[in-house]
């Protein structure tokens, strides 16, 4: 399923001056009990982010999944960027959730960057059905036009392929816009949200009880708080 957008996403990431680092060997690639599930992981360098991880778990008709978490420096307060992407073959049930995820819920704030997600809105209408979350918050750390999406993947009337792409492009384009006046949050504060979002995510994560059964209680401990959350345990 997700072997294409994963390619968009390495060659996106490839065009903005990206290379992918080392990751720690028992993150890399795991293999599950039973030896029918794999987990791969990877990290990027990108200009401008502190951090870009990438995680791609396929379990063949039971789940395939496409994750991944940008988070720019702390000098730079833009949004971070989120995309969980599930696809359960059985029940063709599609998960899929993309945004520009703020690091504040503030007017100005949405003003300075949302604008590009916001135009999104339009053209997938099908990402916008005011579904509401169960395991997270749509307060902490969503965005009011964050594309979300669960249900039969083949109702879909576009492909999720052409919205990702559409969505990425327009992450790049968000600092194209310049906003007079604006005050910036300063980098300790980034600091400190960055920290926070962390901590929330790694608490109340669908997938931890996911890897559980998977992986073992063990591995899923350190992959959530060692890889997919490592500041969630940093106190300010
Ligand atoms: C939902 N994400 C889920 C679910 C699972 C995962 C199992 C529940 C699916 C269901 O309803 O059947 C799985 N999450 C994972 C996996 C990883 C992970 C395997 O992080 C790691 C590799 N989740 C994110 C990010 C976003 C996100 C970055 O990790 C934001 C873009 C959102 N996931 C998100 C949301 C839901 C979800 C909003 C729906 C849950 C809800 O209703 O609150």
């Amino acid at each position: 399923m997700f072997n294409q957008i994963l390619e968009e996403l390495n060659s996106s990431i490839v065009s903005h001056g990206g290379h992918k680092v080392n990751v720690e060997k028992r993150f890399q690639e795991y293999f599950s009990k039973k030896k029918d599930t794999v987990i791969r992981s990877f990290l990027w360098d990108v200009p401008g982010f502190r951090r870009w991880r990438v995680t791609r778990m396929d379990g063949g008709e039971k789940l395939q999944v496409l994750n991944s978490v940008a988070y720019p420096n702390y000098s730079n307060e833009q949004p971070i960027l989120g995309i969980d992407l599930l696809w359960f073959e059985k029940k063709r049930k599609l998960v899929a959730v993309l945004d520009f995820q703020p690091l504040i819920q503030n007017d100005h704030y949405f003003r300075r960057y949302f604008e590009g997600l916001k135009t999104l809105k339009k053209n997938y209408p099908d990402f916008y059905s005011n579904k509401e979350m169960n395991l997270y918050d749509s307060k902490k750390y969503f965005s009011p036009w964050v594309l979300f999406y669960i249900g039969q993947g083949n109702n879909l009337k576009y492909s999720l392929r052409e919205v990702f792409i559409d969505f990425l492009d327009k992450y790049w384009l968000m600092n194209k816009d310049s906003v007079q006046n604006y005050k910036k949050l300063s980098p300790e504060k980034i600091k400190e949200l960055h920290i926070s979002y962390d901590a929330y995510n790694a608490e109340v994560d669908p997938a931890h009880g996911l890897f559980k059964s998977y992986f073992g209680k063990e591995w899923a401990d350190d992959f959530v708080q060692e890889f997919l959350f490592p500041n969630c345990n940093n106190r300010i």
